[in-house]
């Protein structure tokens, strides 16, 4: 039998909205209806299917996904719905993109798969032309048929707050990416449909990896996923009773895909010439590291040679003992690398804007991160399947987000003040745990809070 991540994705034609699981919700329908009626004002026409996918939350597992690691995330109620329309052979060729907050003036772009997206003026449309253009190369390597090239009508009604590190982008991407493959009656199963939205939301010019997609696609009503990745995999994680997760929003905006080049891409090249830089003090030759080493996951297994010499295969010792803790200058690791950074980064774009605001590197707080907090990833899977206690298992998933919070604040520097005053907060009104949540540098927190005092515990951190 199939799993859930195999199946086919449910899209429903514009005449009989349905909500996620089959359920028709008031509310949802109410929503629906509106972007319906919204659609005919816009364009003159009914649209012809709708797609909805989820935002998420993380629990934990910060800024490993693109290294490699598991993450542990959960989808969110809120969520974008998108109505699609495919035009006729006689109307104009354009993809027309309209949104029902009016903060989003209509976005055009030419019906054409192959255009480069305008990273410098970040435009909000952009995202659904990462769906576009993902799901034509999607299609061309599948050796679907999309026909003749037309134009779309497109309307959009996200409720994800964007900016909050709850993937408001990856719900947009996805939904989008949905709606383009119903309209071109194309129906991928979710597994690869995972891995082609997260593909195609790089076109935005951030080098993400594939959490938010991959749970947007493939969550499920009642549980937290554990997500793998190469392949990318979702295995069910049913949190303990008595404790409810509160996000809370510290109310600065993070733009990720403007900042691009001195916090998240920046972070990616890190962790790259960390594990570069790692791989040949563990001995690989010089320019198999530079041209096989992409992630510091593929940097764990030659930690065994390691533990021949010191007598721990554990990478975060490794990190200690072999990399300086004092930042690296490009000098420095070029030294070590015998090559230019941008040869060894494969001279790709955006890791070119990271070289020129870098001033320098910090390989040992960034690897040391990744490593400890793909650990506890796992151990907070293993503790919600352990034989404890639901309140002592709580008790211990708190402690894992704090540490994870910790190690997100000081070794990686994703944070920022509104976040760390907004976490101590949580803390102080009884949290069991709290962190940042998503890429960071603004954004939510989450918090781990015993069900008996979430109504107090809500008034508490607004007031
Ligand atoms: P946000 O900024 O919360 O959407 C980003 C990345 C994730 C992951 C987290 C950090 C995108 C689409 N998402 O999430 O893949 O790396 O940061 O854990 O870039
Ligand atoms: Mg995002």
């Amino acid at each position: 039998m199939a799993s859930h991540e195999d199946l086919p994705i449910p899209v429903f034609s514009a005449l009989e909205p349905v909500y996620g699981d089959g359920s028709l919700l008031d509310e949802a329908q109410l929503r629906f209806e509106t972007l319906k009626s919204k659609f005919q004002e816009f364009f003159g026409h009914q649209p012809e299917v709708f797609a909805r996918s989820p935002g998420r939350v993380n629990l934990i597992g910060e800024h490993i996904d693109y290294e490699g690691y598991s993450v542990l995330p959960m989808a969110i109620r809120q969520d974008t719905i998108i109505a699609i329309r495919k035009r006729d052979a006689t109307e104009s060729k354009e993809l027309q993109i309209a949104n029902v907050n009016e903060k989003y003036p209509m976005c055009s772009y030419p019906a054409n798969p192959d255009q480069d997206i305008d990273l410098k003026n970040h435009k909000w449309g952009h995202y659904f032309i990462c769906g576009y253009k993902g799901f034509h190369e999607f299609a061309k390597m599948r050796g679907f048929d999309v026909g003749e090239t037309v134009g779309l009508d497109v309307l959009i009604d996200g409720t994800v707050p964007t900016g909050s590190g709850l993937s408001s982008s990856a719900a947009f991407v996805c939904s989008a990416t949905i709606a383009i493959m119903a309209a071109f009656d194309a129906n991928f199963p979710k597994k690869e449909l995972a891995q082609l939205t997260c593909e195609c939301e790089r076109h935005i010019g951030t080098q993400s990896g594939g959490m938010d997609q991959a749970i947007s696609i493939m969550a499920k009503s009642g549980f937290a996923e554990l997500i793998d990745f190469n392949p990318i995999r979702a295995s069910d994680v049913q949190l303990p009773s008595g404790g409810t997760f509160v996000i809370c929003h510290s109310l600065a905006e993070s733009q990720k895909a403007v900042t691009a080049a001195t916090n998240y891409n920046n972070r990616v090249v890190e962790c790259r010439l960390a594990a570069i830089v790692l791989a040949i003090k563990l001995g690989m030759e010089l320019k198999e590291a530079i041209s096989n080493v992409k992630t510091l996951s593929d940097v764990e297994g030659l930690c065994v040679r390691f533990a021949n010499d010191h007598g721990s295969s554990d990478p975060v010792v490794a990190v200690k003992e072999l990399l300086n803790e004092e930042p690296y200058t490009a000098e420095e690791i070029e030294k070590i690398t015998e090559e230019g950074l941008p040869l060894v980064l494969g001279n790709s774009a955006s890791s070119l804007d990271v070289l020129k605001v870098a001033e320098n590197f910090k390989l040992f707080q960034r690897a040391s991160h990744v490593y400890s907090e793909a650990k506890r990833v796992y151990a907070f899977r293993d503790t919600v399947l352990s034989d404890l206690r639901d309140d002592e298992k709580l008790k211990k998933l708190g402690d894992l987000m704090n540490e994870s919070h910790y190690s997100c604040s000081v070794l990686f520097e994703c944070s920022c003040p509104e976040l760390e005053e907004l976490v101590k907060t949580c803390r102080v009104n009884g949290a069991l745990g709290a962190r940042l949540t998503g890429a960071g540098w603004g954004g939510c927190a989450v918090a781990l809070v015993k069900e008996s005092i979430v109504p107090q515990f809500i008034l508490n951190v607004k007031g």
